[in-house]
């Protein structure tokens, strides 16, 4: 599996979805000797592994792809916003194109890693045993590779069929006529949920915080449209690395404050109408930092899902009359018929913060009013111990013999999300302190991977043994950050890119 007895390489990648695929595409270029570990069976990572019903990307198309002509010349995807299913058929094309997967050894599970500072080289072990020797290590685990199963009491007692969104089984599940259960309303949850909700025969929602999802206003996309449009890719490419959230579009360039209502009324109807993220990518450029130009955002947003919904009491479950958090705290997520599934007769909405989960029994789950919601399949679209927790979770040691987990404990110190004192020559992609929220994930791959591709080349053309940040850089890293944010204070204590979804973390 590995070029030579010792192990030796140059780098070594983690993980085989797209950020480690590109980074792979640059050291081949570089002619550096390079083998990427990838714990599951195949190339796709997120995509490999969310292949629920209707799991599909937010990112409107053409943004969400690699911007080399090689890769798009001869591909088109077929919908505005992609599924799981064409996702991965995007992969195997870029298989077709560059043969990736001569380099990559699956089933290979990153357990340990140290770094030898005699040697310069990481020591790297795998779940079978496998040892690496590289120079350079490069992260690229993605965001969102340590699934979330809250503790629920009795969960192993359940007698159906229960899976965790991340892990759905990749032959399907037969969904029909059966009652369903789905705990969790994220960007997954809001997902699975119109799509199983025409199929079953019974649907209960378990919600705890609302979704503040927006139309998604998905389409067929016409092949001869996209030819034409082609022409463009490379203009659409650059300018979304020139953009606040990476994609071809970016924030109206006037503040909430100095607009007139009409002119106000007018652009959030034009964002409105285009639909997916415009809504908040292109509003106000201060529209979540001024409390009335929130409130108006807001309001408008409920005003709008509540017309959709029939039955009074739900409205104010689904849309409430007051923003829970701010707008943006948690992943904002796309729907297409979320909210008319409400209004279906065998659907049903359980709202954990009148009555909670007591325990899940072998029949279904048993709620704090005594109710027992029988069940056939239970689905966890609970989420993921995201940003750090995959990172974390690859047994990494630094040169003091603290593992991430212990470095992190306290709150996370990194330098640009990439890199960590008393970790030489080891890179991340993707991951906290790093502009990971509402960004377009192909252009913070691209941004991200061509520095640590070229930093790699500049040590490597210089004879340098080690790179690593100082104590002090990081916590200036830190305070940039936290600065950055003191401006959403009440946005970072809830905030699920500071690790609020999980019980006990502290990111920031
Ligand atoms: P999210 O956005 O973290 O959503 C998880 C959902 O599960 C959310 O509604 C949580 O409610 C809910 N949850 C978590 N724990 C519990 C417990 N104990 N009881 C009830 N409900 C719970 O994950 P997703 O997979 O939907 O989205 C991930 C996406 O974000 C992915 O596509 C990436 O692009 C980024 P809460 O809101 O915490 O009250």
């Amino acid at each position: 599996d590995l070029p030579n007895d010792t192990g030796e390489l140059d780098v070594l990648i983690v993980g085989a979805g797209l950020s480690g695929i590109y980074q792979l595409y640059h050291h081949r270029k570089l002619g550096h000797s390079v083998r990427v570990f990838e714990a599951q069976s195949d190339i796709g990572g997120t995509w490999r592994n969310n292949v629920y019903p209707g799991a599909r990307v937010d990112s409107e198309f053409p943004n969400y792809q690699l911007s080399m002509s090689e890769l798009w010349n001869d591909w088109t995807f077929k919908e505005r916003y992609p599924g799981w299913k064409e996702l991965q058929e995007y992969f195997h094309h870029i298989d077709q194109k560059w043969n990736v997967r001569k380099d990559i050894s699956f089933n290979t599970k990153v357990v340990a890693a140290s770094f030898d500072q005699e040697q310069s080289r990481w020591v790297v072990t795998t779940e079978s045993r496998l040892v690496a020797r590289p120079r350079f290590l490069v992260l690229c685990v993605g965001v969102c590779s340590k699934v979330y199963t809250p503790q629920f009491e009795g969960l192993d007692t359940f007698g159906g069929a229960c899976y965790h969104t991340a892990r759905w089984p990749k032959e399907g599940v037969e969904l029909k006529g059966k009652r369903i259960g789905v705990i969790g309303t994220g960007a997954s949850g809001v997902q699975v949920i119109q799509e199983v909700g025409p199929q079953a025969s019974h649907l209960t929602v378990f919600q705890r915080t609302p979704n503040m999802a927006l139309p998604m206003r998905q389409k067929q996309l016409d092949s001869k449209e996209i030819e034409n449009q082609k022409l463009i890719y490379p203009t659409i490419f650059r300018r979304r690395l020139q953009t606040g959230a990476g994609f071809s579009f970016d924030r109206y360039p006037k503040s909430f404050d100095s607009t007139s209502i009409e002119e106000r009324i007018l652009h959030r109807e034009d964002l409105w109408a285009l639909g997916g993220f415009h809504f908040v990518v292109s509003n106000f450029k201060d529209f979540n930092t001024t409390e009335h130009g929130h409130r108006e955002t807001y309001n408008f947003w409920r005003d709008r899902v509540r017309k959709r919904i029939h039955d009074p009491v739900l409205q104010e479950k689904l849309a409430p009359p007051d923003p829970i958090h701010p707008i943006g705290a948690k992943r904002l997520s796309l729907e297409q018929s979320y909210y008319e599934v409400f209004n279906q007769k065998n659907v049903k909405l359980v709202d954990l913060n009148e009555c909670g989960i007591s325990k899940i029994t072998s029949k279904g789950i048993l709620t704090d009013d005594g109710t027992e919601h029988d069940l056939d399949v239970l689905v966890l679209a609970t989420g993921f111990d995201s940003l750090t927790g995959g990172l974390a979770d690859l047994g990494i040691q630094g040169v003091d013999g603290t593992s991430l987990a212990e470095k992190w404990a306290n709150g996370v110190y990194t330098t640009f999300g990439m890199t960590c004192a008393n970790y030489p020559n080891m890179f991340f992609v993707y991951g906290p302190q790093a502009p990971t929220a509402y960004v377009n994930g192909p252009s913070l791959i691209e941004v991200q991977c061509d520095w640590v591709a070229e930093c790699i080349r500049y040590m490597k053309y210089n004879d340098f043994l080690a790179i690593y940040p100082t104590h002090k850089a990081e916590a200036e890293w830190r305070s940039t950050i936290m600065d950055l944010g003191s401006s959403f204070a009440k946005t970072v204590k809830s905030s699920w890119y500071f690790g609020s979804n999980i019980p006990g973390v502290l990111y920031y």
